[in-house]
Parts: structure tokens; sequence; C-alpha cells
């Protein structure tokens, strides 16, 4: 059948050939106003005056606008209300828009956005996480799971550890920037295109913010040059501000940013800093562990809270811990307000325990692998995590078994070793990590997804739902159920855009759930057309309805084969529908949110990956050499795109941990606000051997076709990256010293851990190499 098959993505024609549409590349309607933001130059300040004359003053400028012009609620907050789509009298960062002007054209409105005056009295700025804990500042109440008396064994434990280690947060760099295109309708109604995640919440906050009601709103989607979380609750200022513009003006209006003011405005991943103390047997085996997970919010809630939360769940990796004490804070600092960013706290929670596992190895003087091993979840009374789901579908063991065997693990381990020997500059590391990450929103009402599926009377079929596609391969996977379930070739099926009209009160395509929720509606409407089809070819040949085949763009009946579409035409003739809505709702998910107890996630994927680098102690630098990959994603309903998903995954990580850095000055400015300062990988930072692999395993779980998830899980691969190099690092104090590497790890940090193990050795009575 169509599921299963590595068709290629359905735009991959376009996207090659440059004919996709994004928002930017819709045909302007005549009339069309381009708006720019004038935004805040300080990190917190009052807003004194404004002198906006020389704005409006400015060649092409129709009109500015500013808090005082919002009919509704000055509010774009996905949660908690304390995100204005324009400052009222308070900044809070630098880059904050204040205002919007509207020009004839996007220079017009650019070069006028810059003519501001702005008057502020300038209040105390706190630019860190660090800081804002020591203050009590959040966005959000702190948050605490706790089983058993975490702080009171590792007191008695036989070995114990204390510590602390910052992890930098990630700026989305989606190739398509944030955009959106508002068109006034007949009869007070708007058209909106934007670059979005999220259809149904810029439907939402647009009628707040112009007291206008949904039914007056269609929100289209047809693909994003890229998501990644940075459009699921983000696009909706620009959008906010392109809708607030076209209905003053009563024109269509453009917002579309360039990439400096995209970098300066919009929120990235949360950094984290962490304070931690674990304790342990002689094993190395985990006997309780307590951390502060402190997270830089930025100056509003946004969805820090849920990412929190999920940073909270995903602390425990692949690991079963039998005492925990783990607390949440989310930071409220000056600067952007951070969002979701693939993984959504996830891999900020797992890399904490995979951090200690590190150094407890090292304490200990064993393999890193065996204690990663010796702390796996296992059966019994070994599988409760710390907020009380029981692990179930647990294939870590195995597949971690596969993955060492596959890359030759051992073997590799021993030539690291003597290559390091003999080699005083160039240090080459080695590493395997595991992961296990939870799928389904932690909110459970997200949980759902409606489609729409319409078979017209020469066979073709056409498939809305409620997913958006930003290159994951999402209409592609739900077009392939769809065929499926019909029994007809893929070339047969065509998606459509995400249209608000369509498909009502969507979901965001986020916490990697597009086609579990979304192929599953699709696969509710196809299979009740299916059904209604298979009651009529009964009707004429007789036979059981169960009985009747969809296969080969044909649907058979004891002796009879009827070519799909022709049978479908004459079910039309004999008045049979020929479309249907779909929905889905993930079964048996609770949660209870003060306790932090319940079950989060419909199921877990698994995966694996080891990395092998070479680091030149002299200068920081590095390369990764090799990796492999293998991860689990169920039964594949398109093995090529799951594959790039996870390479992709893969590649987006490691510039996380090691090359993107993003950097404020003491003013509270973002100071790598463009791909000229801030580094992301290229296509020459693949390693030459890059193998990707999908573990075999079915979901226990009724997902579409027993799939899994594929978009966010494979974002922590590449941990193996970073503890590579710190094993390298390691190599120089004989492995015994546990060198205080932060991410990312760019040349300096490496530079620096290299020289705090030397000290941490000379101080231990060693004499390190390099
Ligand atoms: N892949 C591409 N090419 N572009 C993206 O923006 N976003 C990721 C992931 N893979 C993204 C991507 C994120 S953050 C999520 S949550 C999922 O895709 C969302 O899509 P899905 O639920 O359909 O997997
Ligand atoms: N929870 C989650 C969420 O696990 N992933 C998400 O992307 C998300 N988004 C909004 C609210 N909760
Ligand atoms: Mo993905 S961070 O859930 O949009």
């Amino acid at each position: 059948s169509a599921a299963g098959l590595s068709t290629p993505h359905e735009s991959a024609h376009l996207h090659v050939s440059g004919e996709a549409t994004y928002i930017d590349d819709i045909p302007e309607v005549a009339g069309t106003v381009h708006a720019a933001l004038g935004t805040s130059e300080r990190a917190h300040a009052r807003i004194l005056s404004m002198d906006l004359q020389a704005v409006r003053d400015s060649a092409g400028v129709i009109a500015v606008l500013t808090a005082a012009d919002i009919p509704g609620e000055n509010d774009c907050g996905p949660i908690i209300h304390d995100d204005p789509v324009l400052a009222d009298g308070l900044v809070q960062f630098i880059g904050q828009p204040v205002f919007a002007v509207f020009a004839e054209t996007y220079e017009q409105a650019r070069r006028a956005a810059r003519k501001a005056t702005i008057d502020y009295e300038e209040l105390p700025a706190i630019l860190t996480a660090e800081e804002a804990h020591r203050q009590q500042s959040y966005v959000v109440p702190p948050m605490r799971l706790a089983r058993g008396n975490a702080q009171a064994t590792i007191t008695d434990a036989p070995h114990s550890l204390r510590g602390k280690m910052d992890v930098g947060g990630q700026e989305h760099f989606y190739l398509e920037g944030q955009i959106s295109y508002v068109l006034p309708t007949e009869d007070n109604g708007f058209r909106v295109h934007c670059s979005t995640q999220h259809p149904t919440e810029m439907q939402t906050l647009l009628c707040k913010l112009l007291k206008l009601r949904s039914h007056q709103v269609v929100v289209e989607m047809r693909r994003m040059g890229g998501g990644f979380g940075g459009k699921e609750s983000q696009s909706a200022l620009f959008c906010c501000v392109a809708a607030l513009g076209a209905s003053k003006l009563k024109r269509p209006v453009k917002l579309r940013l360039d990439r400096d003011d995209d970098m300066m405005i919009s929120g990235k991943r949360h950094g984290f800093h962490y304070d931690y103390a674990v304790g342990y047997d002689d094993n190395g085996r985990i006997l309780a562990a307590s951390i502060e997970l402190i997270s830089q919010a930025g100056f509003s809630a946004d969805l820090s809270q849920p990412v929190a939360t999920r940073a909270v769940c995903h602390f425990d990796n692949a690991y079963y811990l039998d005492e925990v004490d783990i607390q949440a804070f989310c930071g409220k600092t000056n600067t952007q307000s951070n969002t979701a960013f693939r993984g959504f706290g996830g891999p900020q929670g797992a890399i904490a325990i995979e951090y200690i596992i590190d150094n407890i190895a090292r304490d200990l003087g064993k393999e890193p692998l065996d204690v990663r091993k010796a702390n796996f979840y296992g059966t019994q009374d070994r599988n409760t995590t710390p907020y009380g789901q029981v692990v179930v579908d647990n294939v870590i063991h195995e597949l971690v078994d596969e993955l060492e065997t596959s890359s030759e693990y051992a073997s590799r381990r021993k030539a690291c070793q003597a290559f390091n020997t003999t080699s005083p500059v160039l240090k080459k590391g080695l590493a395997l990590t595991p992961l296990k990450f939870g799928i389904s929103f932690n909110v459970v009402h997200f949980n759902q997804a409606g489609a729409l599926v319409h078979v017209y009377t020469d066979g073709s079929v056409l498939v809305n739902h409620g997913g958006t596609e930003m290159g994951q391969g999402l209409n592609t996977k739900v077009a392939q159920v769809v065929a499926g379930e019909l029994g007809i070739s893929i070339s047969n099926v065509r998606s459509t855009a995400v249209d608000t009209s369509k498909v009502a009160n969507t979901s965001a395509t986020a916490a990697s759930t597009g086609t579990d929720l979304n192929g599953k509606a699709a696969e509710d409407a196809a299979r009740k057309i299916r059904t209604r089809l298979a009651d009529f070819i009964v009707s004429v040949h007789g036979g059981q309805s169960d009985e009747v085949v969809f296969a080969n763009d044909c649907v058979r009946i004891n002796d009879t084969e009827i070519p799909f579409t022709q049978l479908v035409l004459e079910a039309y003739l004999n008045r049979v529908q020929l479309w249907s809505d779909g929905f889905y709702a993930t079964p048996d998910l609770h949660w209870d949110k003060d306790t932090m107890t319940g079950r989060p996630f419909y199921y877990f994927a698994y995966g694996a990956s080891v990395s092998e680098v070479l680091v030149d102690t002299l200068t920081g630098e590095w390369k990764l050499l090799r990796a492999d990959l293998l991860h689990d994603v169920g039964n594949p309903i398109n093995p090529a795109i799951d594959i790039g998903q996870i390479e992709g995954a893969f590649i987006q990580g490691m510039g996380w941990l090691t090359s993107e850095e993003l950097r404020w000055n003491d003013k509270g400015k973002l100071t790598t606000h463009a791909p000229s300062t801030y580094k992301i990988p290229a296509s020459n930072d693949c390693p030459d051997h890059f193998t990707t692999r999908l573990f075999d395993n079915k979901n226990v779980e009724k997902t579409v076709l027993r799939s899994k998830a594929v978009g966010e899980p494979p974002l922590l691969l590449p941990f193996s990256v970073f503890f590579a190099i710190r094993d390298a690092i390691a190599s120089l104090a004989d492995y015994r010293v546990n060198p205080p590497l932060n991410a990312p790890a760019t040349p300096e940090a490496i530079l620096d851990a290299i020289e705090a193990t030397q000290v941490q050795a000379r101080e231990n009575g060693m004499s390190p190499t390099g």
C-alpha cells in the first residue's frame, strides 16, 4: 500500500525548482501596504515620550500605529496574557516592537521605522537566568517533582557529586523568516496568510486584538520554509500587526521581517542553568538525584511553563531514577521571550542527566557506556518514571546493543585511547548516548485533530487537515495514509493548505504529533468513505461489506473487481456521499499539574548515537569524524522522510551544542543577530561517515499504522557529539577528571575546559598531557 513507501515529499519538485509558494511569493493585490516595526533600544525602561513625526513625514508613509490604536486586547501571549503586541509605556527588551509603520513600499516602511525619537527612563535590567533566580523573578511560579527523600539519600550514598552546568539557547534560523499578509474581505472579514505552525491561534488572537468573532477571519497556510517551534506562538505578533494595519487602512498589509529584525525580535530556545547533586553506588547506579533547572524565559511567559514541564519530564531520559527532587524555575529576563524549539525543553532536561552520568563514570574510573547501561529503565521495580508513568514500551537495551555492535564501539574505544597516547595535540573522543522522548502535548486537550477528505467523481482525492507543513513531510505522510486506506496510489491524492474555514479549532503542529493526530483524523475520514463505498458495491454486486478489498486502485468483492475511479462515479450517480470529515483524540492521557504526575505521554520514542571527534587541543577546533545513528520510528509511514528528519535533527542539535552561540552585551542587546556572527552548521560539517538506521519496532500503542512521531526526538541524538568532545578533553587527564564543559562547546569553551582540566589534574597530583 501507499503507506510504508519512501515516496518523495509532495512538494520536492517545487522545492528544488523554486516553484513552491511561500507567503512572500503570493501575488500581491493592488494597493498592498508594507509594514515595518519600530523597536525598543532599551532592555528595561519606561517610555517618557515618543516623537513619531519624522516617521510620519518619511517618504511613502501612510500611517504609524501604536498600542493606543489597538481596539481590543493588546496581547499575543499563548497562555498567560503578558505579551503586548506593541509595547505600551514599558519596554522589556532591546528589540521589542513599540510602533508599526505602514508605507507604500517595503523599503520606505523600513527606512521610516528608524526615524523615531523615544525618551526612556531606564529601569534595572536582569540579563541572565541565574540573576533572575537570585532575585526570584519568574514568569510563572516554580514547579517541583519529588519522589522519595532525595536529599537524605544523596547524603548517605556511598558516593556523591555536586555541580553546575550551563547550556545556551538557540536561534531557530528557519530559512523563511516571520511573515504575514492580511487582506480585508467584505463585511468586516479578513483573509490571513501567515507563516505559522498554529493557524487557529492566529485566528483567535487576531479576533481579540480587533474585537472580531472567529467566523470573520480565515487563516490559510500552505507551507512554511521551516518553523522548528519558532512559529508555534511567535508568528502571532507579526500577524496581529499586519491585521491591525489592514483593519485601520482597509487595505491589504504585508509584514515581512528581514533576518536581523527577526533575530532581534523573536524568542529562541531557552538556555538553561543547572545546579545538581547525585548519590550513587560503586557500580555507578544512581540512588538519588536532585536538580534545579533554571531557564532563561525572557520578558514574558510565552510557552515557558510547558517547556519547563517537558524539561522536568525528560530529566530521567532513558534512566530509572528512584529518588528525585526536580525543581524548575522560569527566570524572567529582559531579553527576547524564549519559546518552543524542537524538543521543547526535553533536550534541556535530558542533557543534564547525561552530564551527571558522564561525571559519575569518570569519578569511578568506569566506561561511560557501562554506567549508562547500569541506569537504564528495566522491568517491574525499575520502570516507573518520576512523574508516575509506567514505561511499557522500553527498547533501549536492544537498541543500544544493536548500535554498539554495528558501530564497533568497543574496538573504536580502544583505538581512540591508543591514538591519544601517541598524539600529544590532536585528541580523539568517542561517546554513545541514548534517548527516550515522550510523545503527546503535555497539555492534554491539545491532543486532538480534524480532517476533511473529498473524493471527486474522477477518482481524485483532496485531503485537508489541521496540521501545517513546514518541510517535515506531514502532508506526504497524511496523503499516504489516505491513499493506503482507499487502496489507491499516492498520485491520486493531493493535500491542500491548512484553512481555518475547513477544519476548525486546530492544535499547533508541534510536539511531533502532526502525523499521529492528523494522520489518524484523515484515516478516520477516509475510512468513513471506504465504508460507504463498500456498502455501495455490496448493494450492487452482493457479498459482505467487510470482505470488500481496496487495493491497487481497484475495489474487489468476490469475483468482481472495479477500478476505484469507476466505482466512485457509479456511487456518485447513486447519491453516495463521497466526502467526509474525520476526528481523533489521543486516548488515555491525564496529568495533574500540581503534583506533576500522571500519564502525559501516549508512548515513548527511543534512539541512540555514537559520535567520534578529533579535537585540536591548542586551538579548540574540532571535527566530527563519524556518526552512527539508530532511531526508533515505530513502523515507518515513509522511511526516507523519517531518515531525513533524523539526520536534520542530528545536525541541528549539533549546531545548538557546539557552534551556535547567542551573546547579549552588558546593555542587554543581542549582538549575534545575523549569520555573520551566529554560526549554524553547514553541509561540510556533516561527517564523512554518517549512517542512519531505523530500529525495527512497531508501536505498542494503536497509533496510525503503528508508527511513531519523529520530528523532535532525534534532536537529542547529537548529545554524543558533545560528550565525545568532552571525552577527548578528558583524555588529557587519563579520563579521571571531569572537564567543566558548557554548551555550546565553541573552540573558546573547549579551550577553557582544557585549561581547567589540566589545572584539576595537577591538583590531583597527575601530570596532564597536552
Ligand atoms: N522539519 C523541518 N524540515 N522543518 C521544521 O520546521 N520542525 C520540527 C520537526 N521537524 C521542523 C521539522 C518540530 S519543532 C516539530 S514539533 C515537528 O517537526 C512538527 O511536525 P510533525 O509533528 O509533523 O513531526
Ligand atoms: N506541550 C508540548 C505544549 O509538549 N509541546 C508543545 O509543543 C506544546 N505547545 C504548547 C503547549 N504545550
Ligand atoms: Mo516543535 S518545538 O513542538 O514546534
